[in-house]
């Protein structure tokens, strides 16, 4: 595969500093050297810039930096765009926030080329607020709203392809707001909450959608919030919740993810390096997308996820 490395430092999208810091640490822990050294091509294009910024405001008054989420999210989708044709686009996040723009230059493509796409969504939280309905402002908390193509995100550009919601699977949810739990019950999207993890395993509801992902010959984005992990492992985010992911089960995603052969696209969000313990949670992060990229211990005899 040849990656395509794409810095996307932005923190506007929540109210902490450091995830800015996410695309160096990812170079940092070494990242191009694990996916090299698995026999991928790697481009690093290094950090993308935000669109000039526009003077966009919202009746919401607890929104804040719109016009540099706006910005990023146009920067971002035409990044995502003019990568996909060449590779397979890792963005390094930056908060979720960015996932506003990749999604829309990913579903942009998948358009384009006629293909369905498939969203994975790996987080402690739904991020399915939109402008309107978020009390905390903070606009990393929507991303997957405006990819399943909610209304009220003006001044937003509209999605260009929205996402089916039968198309969307959220793994490592523990952390619903009351507004995103309405909007979530009117709509087909999986969400494997963690009390679906705890009955069934990780292993049996991925296969699932895995299943259907093949079956309709899709296109997959993966996103990748570290607070999918618990907070004992991947202590460097700013919105960590108890209860999270263990360092097995994230490794057994990633490497069904890999096994699917379905990947074409990977967020990495909400790393801030400033609260990591020497490393640990970028180190972790890199090595999840080693085992999404093919590092394993042995090939399985057949495929028994
Ligand atoms: C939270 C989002 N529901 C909010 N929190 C997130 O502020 O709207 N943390 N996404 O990672
Ligand atoms: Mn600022
Ligand atoms: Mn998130
Ligand atoms: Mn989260």
């Amino acid at each position: 595969t040849n990656c395509i490395l794409i810095g996307a430092p932005m923190d506007e999208g929540q109210r902490r500093a450091g995830c800015l810091m996410g695309p160096a640490a990812y170079r940092v822990a070494g990242l191009a050297e694990v996916l090299r050294a698995l026999g991928h091509t790697v481009e690093d294009q290094g950090d993308a810039t935000p669109a000039a910024l526009g003077e966009e405001t919202h009746a919401n008054e607890a929104i804040h930096h719109l016009p540099e989420v706006i910005g990023w999210t146009n920067a971002l989708a035409a990044a995502a765009r003019d990568a996909m044709p060449r590779g397979m686009p890792i963005f390094l996040g930056g908060d979720h926030a960015l996932a506003l723009g990749t999604l829309s230059g990913v579903a942009a493509h998948a358009k384009a080329v006629g293909r369905p796409l498939f969203v994975i969504w790996l987080d402690a939280h739904s991020d399915f607020h939109t402008p309107a309905t978020t009390t905390s402002g903070n606009l990393h908390g929507t991303p997957m709203a405006y990819a399943a193509g909610r209304a009220g995100f003006a001044p937003f550009p509209d999605f260009p392809a929205p996402v089916p919601g039968e198309n969307i699977c959220m793994f490592g949810i523990r952390s619903v707001d009351p507004a995103e739990h309405a909007m979530l019950e009117e709509t087909e999207i999986t969400v494997n909450d963690m009390r679906v993890l705890d009955e069934r395993g990780i292993a049996a509801p991925l296969k699932e959608f895995l299943d259907q992902v093949q079956a309709a010959d899709g296109m997959l984005h993966v996103s990748l919030d570290v607070d999918f992990l618990d907070p004992s492992i991947a202590p460097a985010v700013g919105t960590t919740v108890p209860g999270g992911t263990t360092f097995r089960e994230a490794h057994l995603v990633c490497e069904m993810l890999h096994e699917s052969g379905r990947v074409t696209s990977l967020d990495l969000v909400e790393l801030n390096p400033f609260l990591d313990d020497r490393g640990r949670t970028a180190k972790l992060m890199v090595d999840l997308v080693g085992s999404m990229m093919g590092q394993k211990v042995f090939d399985r005899r057949t495929r028994s996820y």
